[in-house]
């Protein structure tokens, strides 16, 4: 007799089948995505898989409700069950990391970092300017007062890490909207050590006077003192922002704590909710006393109407994160990440700063192999082994070549791959980008962006990557045939 099926192979095939009743494609489109993601070797840092509950919370009756405002006070009626998952969301989200407050509407990171600085904006720029005239809202302000206070509000200075030391575009640079609103300037790494230089950092804070000072990263393979930032910010004036998007599982999971851990520290703290957390693709805000009022107004002041059904899923993943098996997910994904880096650095390769203490290394290809970022990830994907390109310190490639690939152990880890499997990877991502060469351009000149890479090492190295799959099905529950 055939096995019966698992309740979770029965919800997605019957979404399935109610899906391809109006648009096959899409979902052959859907089956397809599952077996791809099984049949990939996912090393992206920020890429993770979440488990079936968040995902069937996301397909319901929610994605129809509009819920502007917050938690009962709504601009829209009808919003109870809309107020049960947000709350839901934002007492697992205080809960799990010691928050005072948490807003869970953010759709993405880059809105919780826009929520984050307006937050900040409204608290220090706009309150002080709207006691100054007497007014208790923006709409009482003469025009004369209007105009001034949009003078300042566009006039403020923010500090972030730089992108080459591994910060991230919505940290104040200029091809992103933050780079527009702010005047940033950036703190980098130590030269000699790729390490965090807390005392230029302080120098720079010193002599800069930022109204904020960024922290996080995401492509940086170590620890952030958050202790020692906030005594930076605190000396300056400014308010410390920690962008945890990338680490947010791994504080969720008591690997970082102490100094290491943001939400004590910061006043406020951004994150997703789909990286180490493994959540939806969503964002979130966590704050302290002081900028609760403003971060509970990101909705409609830089949100879209709230995706009522992510909220469900955030609220699922938020409580998963709250067992006690997450803390050993978030311990095992730095077990593999330093695993990997022991593998890599036993072969031969540079590991910016010589090493990891998070979920991510960054290889320095140039370096150990001759390659730019671009050739590396591209042998790599010829060889099933899905990885990103990403600058180094001081990168002589450049921000879209560069000279660095970033892997990261989330999504593997999820998978149930452990260390001996991380040194088994190391060992074939050390063969392809030994065997890769630098190619040429149609016109036989040297290229950044072509490679050659002998096939039949492509072949081998992606037959072992998939037999090491075989051995850790992805939703082993699931079954779509
Ligand atoms: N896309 C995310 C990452 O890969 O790090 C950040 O934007």
């Amino acid at each position: 007799m055939p096995e019966p099926l698992s309740t979770e192979s029965t919800a997605f095939r019957s979404a399935l089948d109610v899906i391809r009743g109006v648009e096959p494609r899409v979902a052959d489109a859907i089956g397809q995505e599952v077996e791809d993601q099984r049949a990939s070797l996912k090393l992206i840092a920020s890429e993770n898989y979440a488990s079936p509950a968040v995902l069937l919370a996301m397909g319901n009756w929610f994605s129809d409700k509009y819920a502007e405002g917050t938690i009962g006070r709504r601009f829209y009626a009808g919003c109870r069950n809309v107020d049960t998952v947000e709350s839901l969301a934002a007492e697992h989200a205080k809960e799990l990391f010691g928050a005072r407050h948490a807003y869970v509407q953010p759709h993405s990171g880059i809105d919780a970092n826009l929520v984050a600085f307006w937050a900040v904006l409204a608290a220090r720029v706009e309150a002080p300017a709207l006691q100054r005239a007497g007014a208790r809202q923006v709409n009482d302000l003469s025009e004369k007062d209007w105009a001034e206070l949009r003078r300042e509000l566009g006039n403020q200075r923010m500090l972030g890490m730089s992108l080459d030391a591994g910060g991230h575009l919505t940290h104040g640079f200029r091809p992103n909207i933050s780079g527009k609103m702010f005047d940033q300037r950036s703190y980098g790494t130590d030269p000699a050590t790729g390490l965090l230089d807390y005392d230029a950092l302080r120098a720079t804070a010193r002599e800069f006077k930022p109204l904020i000072i960024v922290a996080g990263y995401s492509a940086y393979p170590r620890l952030v003192n958050f202790r020692i930032m906030r005594e930076i910010a605190d000396e300056v004036g400014a308010t410390l922002m920690v962008d945890m998007a990338h680490f947010a599982g791994l504080v969720a999971g008591k690997v970082l704590t102490g100094d290491f851990d943001p939400v004590p520290h910061a006043q406020i703290v951004t994150t997703t909710t789909h990286k180490s957390l493994r959540g939806p693709r969503g964002g979130m805000v966590l704050c302290d006393d002081s900028l609760v009022e403003q971060v509970d107004r990101g909705c409609p002041m830089v949100l879209g109407g709230p995706l009522p059904h992510v909220m469900a899923a955030k609220a699922v993943a938020l409580a998963e994160a709250r067992q006690p098996s997450f803390q050993d997910y978030a311990q095992r994904i730095v077990d593999n990440s330093r695993a990997l880096a022991d593998g890599l650095m036993r072969r031969g390769a540079t590991l910016v700063t010589g090493g990891t203490d998070n979920h991510l290394n960054l290889i320095d290809v140039a370096t150990s192999y001759g390659l730019t970022g671009r050739q590396a990830e591209s042998a790599l994907l010829d060889s099933g082994v899905v990885t990103n390109r990403n600058a180094i310190p001081q990168d002589p490639n450049g921000a879209w070549y560069t000279s660095g690939i970033r892997i990261g152990t989330p999504a593997l880890t999820t998978r149930g791959l452990g260390t001996g499997e991380m040194d088994e990877i190391a060992a074939l991502i050390d063969r392809v980008l030994t065997s890769a060469e630098a190619g040429t351009t149609s016109k036989g000149a040297p290229s950044k962006a072509q490679h050659v890479l002998d096939e039949k090492v492509a072949d081998e190295v992606s037959r072992r990557a998939a037999e090491l799959l075989d051995g850790f099905p992805l939703y082993p529950g699931i079954d779509l045939s």
